[in-house]
């Protein structure tokens, strides 16, 4: 990123276990799949940085466990999320019976403005494929929330998922925030507007050029 700053944006990956969300994450992040399965611990983290309509984002990825063991302690992260994604396998039912469980700890735990995307894994399976994409469709409508099908393996709209919520989330926070004359303008600094911590993020280039914060 040179000497440019970054909007800090937290996405959280939660869902039933195996449905791909680590998957999902290093496809993202690193463009690798395994077909091994290593359940993720608590939580795994990971930084991307990427470009959203010309401003540099540093997407914070917190890949959760799906196992429920781990629930109490995953859901403590929810509180100071931007963005979830919302995994379910198409080739399991359960874990997309699940996902208004899933859904309704989002609204009771995360911030009321966050937002969600809902990813129906594992759409390389087609020839397992127990839940249909109208389904899948149909339920992200009633939560008003937005809908892909995607593929770890394949790599099929993994990319566009992440940088339509990234997008997303840019329009509502970022550019509201900045055309509301609110952009910061010293580095390590940071503000509150509407509760929310704009935060200062310089990048690992550690230059002195300096842009506005971050919705964190
Ligand atoms: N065919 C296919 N397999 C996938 C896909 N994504 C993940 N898998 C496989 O599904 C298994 C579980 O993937 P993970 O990414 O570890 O699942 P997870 O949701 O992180 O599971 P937890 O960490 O336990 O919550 C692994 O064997 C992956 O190789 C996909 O898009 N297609
Ligand atoms: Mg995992």
């Amino acid at each position: 990123m040179g000497a440019k700053g970054a909007y800090i944006v937290r996405l959280l990956m939660v869902g039933d276990s195996a449905c791909g969300k680590t998957s999902l994450v290093l496809r993202f992040d690193q463009n690798v799949f395994s077909t091994k399965f290593v359940t993720t611990i608590g939580v795994d983290y990971r930084d991307k940085m990427v470009k959203i309509e010309g401003a540099p984002m540093r997407l914070q990825l917190w890949d959760t466990a799906g196992q429920e063991r781990f629930r109490s302690l995953t859901s403590n992260f929810f509180g100071r999320a931007d963005g979830f994604v919302l995994t379910y396998d198409i080739s399991n039912r359960p874990s997309f019976d699940h996902v208004i469980g899933w859904m309704r700890d989002i609204k009771t735990r995360a911030p009321p403005d966050c937002d969600i995307v809902l990813c129906g894994n594992k759409c390389d399976l087609d020839n397992d494929r127990v839940v249909t994409y109208e389904e899948g469709k149909q339920l992200a409508d009633e939560y008003g929330v937005q809908f892909f099908e995607s593929s770890a393996l394949t790599g099929q709209n993994v990319e566009s998922m992440f940088t339509a919520l990234a997008t997303t989330i840019k329009h509502k926070r970022i550019d509201d925030y900045l055309e509301g004359g609110g952009a910061p303008s010293t580095d390590g600094a940071s503000t509150t507007t509407d509760n929310r911590t704009i935060h200062l993020a310089p990048t690992e280039g550690g230059g002195s050029s300096k842009s506005p914060g971050c919705c964190q």
